[in-house]
């Protein structure tokens, strides 16, 4: 059921949030919805628009070549390098020298890589290491995992109120795919979840994220287009509250003006979501992986403006060469919590360190 509101205003100010409160006090007098809230049931006319945003994503020409397993070309993508090291038996400078290039390309970044390769170096000179290959291979696929530590890497809920996960990223990374897929998964797991559609810069975003809504059968909340976000997410929780519902994810825009702009407003989705009954406890920065080290700097300017709490990576099923998960894991105090395996509404995955790594470690 898609709940729109009916009028075009909401100036990206915190007065706002008076009106958002008269809403809140609607709800009671109006069963439950505010007054100048309506409620559209998808049309024909809507659902052909939505077939028509379904046949461009089934689009084989838009889609990523041929899968290779759940982790694409990361499945393995040290395999080749790695057993023409053990074919070479003994580890030597050259070795060396070409498992950091097998790195390097697999996209783990100068960083990350350094750290590994002077860790393998110490444990060399100390003899704690052999010095034939295959040691240095097992020897290697430990430290990858060493990494990951032991992050916390669930989804959190809050005790009392309504729950908010916001989704933030640069434009196309993967943010509204990742909120159908998390709506599907949420609701197969009991909980009633509402989406915001946050991202009122782009026409067809709404459009988007309602056949998301359709396809879990959840309800979504929209303004009108240019509208203020932080508005949409503040009736999307009241929305939820009275319906008793447990959970409402927040989409954003990948794109405004200038990336300053994007930045205070995310600030500001936050802070007024984080207001009762709604509580913040994901900002789930999601990054594209076939971007590579790019995805590390967007991480930083996010986690630095709206205080990331861990990451969605899409696109692994792709031509992703996968060691941007070391470097983001390396150089990022950000755990890694779910990946992007695909298109499909079942395409999402807990990170697993353990399994991520034996496929990187895959022969
Ligand atoms: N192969 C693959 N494609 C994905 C994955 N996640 C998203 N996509 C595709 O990436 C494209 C962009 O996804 P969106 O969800 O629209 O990205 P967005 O971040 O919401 O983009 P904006 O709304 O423009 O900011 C779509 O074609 C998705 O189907 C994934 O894990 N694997
Ligand atoms: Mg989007």
């Amino acid at each position: 059921m898609l709940f729109r509101r009916a009028a075009a205003k909401n100036t990206a100010d915190e007065a706002d949030l008076d009106e958002a409160n008269a809403d809140e006090q609607d709800l009671d007098e109006h069963g439950g919805l505010p007054a100048d809230l309506e409620i559209d049931h998808l049309d024909e006319d809507q659902i052909a628009d939505d077939q028509t945003y379904e046949e461009q994503v089934n689009d084989p020409s838009q889609k990523v070549p041929a899968r290779s397993g759940r982790f694409g070309r990361s499945r393995g993508f040290l395999s080749s390098p790695l057993s023409a090291l053990r074919r070479g038996g003994r580890v030597d400078e050259r070795t060396l020298d070409e498992l950091e290039e097998a790195l390097l390309l697999a996209d783990v970044g100068i960083s990350t890589t350094n750290f590994l390769l002077t860790d393998v170096r110490a444990k060399l000179r100390s003899k704690e290491l052999g010095g034939d290959a295959t040691s240095l291979v097992a020897y290697l696929e430990g430290a990858v995992l060493g990494l990951f530590g032991d992050d916390d890497r669930e989804l959190h809920y809050a005790d009392v109120g309504t729950t908010v996960w916001l989704f933030v990223g640069v434009n196309g990374v993967g943010k509204t795919t990742s909120i159908g897929k998390l709506a599907h998964r949420e609701t197969a797991a009991g909980r009633r979840v509402v989406l915001a559609a946050g991202d009122t810069f782009r026409a067809a975003a709404g459009e988007q994220l309602a056949l998301w809504a359709q396809r879990s059968n959840v309800d979504i909340v929209q303004g009108a287009d240019g509208a203020d976000p932080s508005s949409v997410l503040f009736d999307a929780i009241a929305h939820a509250h009275a319906r008793g519902a447990d959970l409402v994810l927040g989409d954003s825009a990948g794109r405004l003006h200038n990336k300053a702009n994007l930045m205070e407003e995310l600030k500001k989705v936050r802070r007024v979501a984080d207001r009762e009954p709604g509580h913040v406890t994901e900002v789930l920065l999601v990054l594209d992986a076939t971007t590579g080290q790019n995805g590390l700097a967007q991480a930083r300017e996010f986690a630095q403006a709206v205080g990331v709490t861990g990451i969605i990576l899409t696109k692994l099923d792709g031509t992703a060469k996968g060691g941007i998960v070391l470097a983001i894991q390396h150089e990022m105090d950000l755990p890694i919590k779910l990946v992007g395996l695909g298109e499909g509404i079942d395409d999402l995955a807990t990170f697993d360190p353990s399994e991520f790594t034996s496929a990187l470690f895959a022969s």
